[in-house]
């Protein structure tokens, strides 16, 4: 079996344990294709968040408190920075960190793409599945808000760390996303998979950057393979994060029908052929769509595959 999983921030990178931990089980290869929206330049370096959540959490080094970044992490070049009144503050790389930002920048200034970078990293950490950036093209999540008196675009971080996605907010923009084509790669495992699933992540922050991508939606929801997703909302609250800031920019009711009926019914031109709903969401209904529900507290990695193998049986 083949298992593409559209995937993004610290809640993909917890069910990707599952997926890895199911495909192990069954013997099924996995392809994650994740956000990119979040990555920003900082001190002249790439940093890649969601890449790195991933790549940090299934290769076991990953701060278990934050969900980012590494463990046992250290702050030197931080407080350096600081130090210097290097801007910006709000965002701290820490050390460890620093090191893959370093081998990332160093090799895309040498020409090579994301996605070869990105490969390059994981055979340090050996995470187990494939890991696609959505696109080798820059694609950056930006959000319009009032600040300062005026109203100006500001880039996904800012407003999530330095804000708290706490100010007025209009609306958010994939800055590059026009002119962006899906990694190599993306297309044939979205192509040659059995199943794609749309992971529990923010799904205006992390998922919808990624089906921005031209083409990319377009090879999941005209593709051969059923797609499933699994509610990132239980009881009408986020799992972790802040979908609730996101979606009520978007003006959609925060719940799993809202979610879920957002995405919408791949039979009348949505995505989803089945979606995953927590038992405290038993009933939810979304037209054109299987709805089921299954336990979705990613607790550890067991009770995260039995997630996994609960939405499998939903293709
Ligand atoms: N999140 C924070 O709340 N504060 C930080 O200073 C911070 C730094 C940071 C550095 C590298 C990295 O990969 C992630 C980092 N994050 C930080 C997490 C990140 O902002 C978000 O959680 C993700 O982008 C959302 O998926």
């Amino acid at each position: 079996m083949r298992i593409v999983v559209l995937t993004g921030g610290i809640g993909g990178a917890r069910f990707l344990l599952g997926v890895r931990a199911f495909a192990q089980q069954v013997g099924a290869e996995v392809t994650a294709v994740v956000n990119v929206g979040d990555d920003l330049l900082l001190h002249g370096l790439k940093v890649c968040p969601d890449l790195d959540s991933v790549m940090y959490t299934l290769g076991g080094g990953a701060d278990p408190e934050r969900g980012w970044g590494r463990a046992d992490e250290t702050w030197t070049v931080k407080a350096e920075l600081a130090a210097y009144g290097a801007e910006p503050t709000w965002f701290g790389l820490g050390d460890k960190d620093v090191a893959t930002h370093l081998v990332r920048t160093t090799m895309l200034h040498a020409g090579y793409p994301l996605s070869q970078v990105t490969e390059a990293l994981a055979a340090r950490w050996q995470p187990g599945v494939r890991l696609l950036p959505a696109t080798d093209d820059r694609l950056e999540t930006h959000v319009v808000v009032d600040l300062d008196g005026g109203q100006r675009a500001i880039h996904f971080q800012e407003w999530w760390i330095r804000h708290r996605a706490d100010i007025p907010t209009h609306r958010f923009v994939f800055v590059g996303a026009e002119n962006a084509k899906p990694a190599p790669g993306v297309r044939e495992a979205v192509a040659g998979a059995d199943v794609v699933l749309v992971a529990p992540s923010n799904p205006v922050v992390s998922v919808a950057p990624v089906l921005a991508v031209p083409g990319l939606r377009e090879a999941v929801v005209d593709g051969p393979a059923p797609v499933v997703g699994v509610s990132p909302i239980i009881g009408g609250a986020p799992v972790r994060g802040m979908a609730d800031r996101c979606l009520s920019v978007l003006g959609v009711e925060c719940s799993a029908a809202g979610v879920g009926r957002m995405y919408g019914a791949r039979r009348d031109g949505g995505l989803l052929d089945g979606w995953l709903v927590a038992p405290e969401d038993e009933g939810t209904q979304v037209p054109g769509v299987t709805v089921r529900s299954a336990p979705l507290r990613m607790t550890d990695e067991a009770a995260t595959a039995d997630m996994v193998r609960a939405a499998l049986e939903l293709r």
